[in-house]
């Protein structure tokens, strides 16, 4: 971190070199070949931008690094005439040269931030950076009752916006009846997932007219504003194990409303929480036995949490499921 790449911009071949370097920057910073042919794209309009404008200018790229986030800065200066109106260059279609590209809007557009300072006589900076925004990561594993062809308990595990919805419904009891309450509950989450989690809950609640009720967990991740969203009813749980120790609670519990979907309305409270790098959200129904947080290694995978606990942590009278969901790079 900190080493910076100065490249000089003063010929078309510049450019290519500029767009190069900041590719293979953005790769050592993670970003995937989609997110690295956006970044090249932007070093390559603030580059010819230089070339048009001031004729020579230098490029700058560095990794840079905000909280849990990793990015890549790139900094455009030039010493030329500068830009005597800088709102009218910042809008489309707007140029006093016969370029082509879209210019400083176009790379302002593919970046997450851009700064732009220029003094008439003097020339040009342009400050901008991409991050690489965390991700959810899940898995989860199951086991139905031994001697039941069906399982009472099911998943949901889906991209939601900018987000992912996860959800875990056990249908009351075991074996075909309990699967059918679970499968219309996780129809009903499915076709609805964009409504706010307490509507969800509403619209299971009308799924199951004349079937048998589900208790369910259901939570809502937000990668870009690193938080939670979750709640639960009936007899499910919920834990949130803390990656950093330090300062916080290291584990969070849902409290799930009693009670259970199909009968009554059931009014569950939503808590939201803020998520952490590492951060490890887990969903489970009653076939699982309590307690096993402890045994478990948070520098495992979501798939190598959900199989060990699917292992070693089942009742064994009942259907069981967990889910595991991880807020990570
Ligand atoms: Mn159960």
């Amino acid at each position: 971190m900190g080493d910076e790449l100065r490249l000089p911009i003063a010929a078309d071949v510049d450019v290519v070199e500029a767009r190069q370097q900041g590719r293979a920057l953005a790769a050592v910073a993670g970003f995937s070949s989609g997110e690295q042919t956006v970044i090249a794209a932007a070093i390559s309009e603030i580059a010819r931008n230089i070339l048009m404008y001031a004729k020579k200018g230098e490029i700058i790229l560095s990794l840079v690094q905000n909280g849990d986030r990793q990015g890549v800065a790139v900094v455009a200066i030039d010493q030329g005439p500068g830009i005597p109106d800088i709102g009218r260059a910042m809008q489309y279609g707007y140029s006093t040269s016969h370029g082509v590209g879209a210019g400083l809007p176009g790379a302002k557009r593919l970046m997450d931030e851009f700064d732009l300072q220029s003094t008439p006589g003097q020339g040009t900076t342009v400050t901008m950076k991409k991050w690489r925004h965390l991700k959810i990561h899940t898995a989860f594993a199951t086991l139905p009752l031994p001697g039941q062809a069906e399982s009472g308990d099911l998943c949901l595990i889906k991209r939601v916006g900018k987000g992912t919805l996860i959800a875990v419904v056990d249908g009351l009891g075991h074996g075909q009846e309990a699967a059918s309450a679970a499968h219309a509950a996780v129809g009903s989450l499915d076709r609805y997932s964009r409504e706010s989690l307490v509507d969800l809950v509403r619209r299971c609640h009308e799924a199951l007219v004349g079937l048998r009720g589900v208790v369910l967990g259901l939570a809502y991740l937000d990668p870009q504003a690193a938080t939670m969203t979750w709640l639960g009813v009936g007899n499910v749980g919920g834990i949130l194990l803390r990656a950093d120790l330090g300062n916080r609670p290291s584990r969070i519990t849902l409290v799930a409303s009693a009670g259970f979907i199909g009968a009554e309305q059931a009014h569950p409270t939503t808590r939201s929480v803020p998520l952490a790098l590492g951060d490890t959200v887990i969903l489970f129904s009653d076939g699982i036995k309590d307690g096993f947080a402890e045994s478990l290694m948070l520098s495992n995978t979501p798939q190598e949490i959900a199989d060990f606990v699917i292992t070693r942590h089942v009742k064994g009278n009942d259907d069981a499921l967990v889910l595991v969901a991880r807020y990570a790079r």
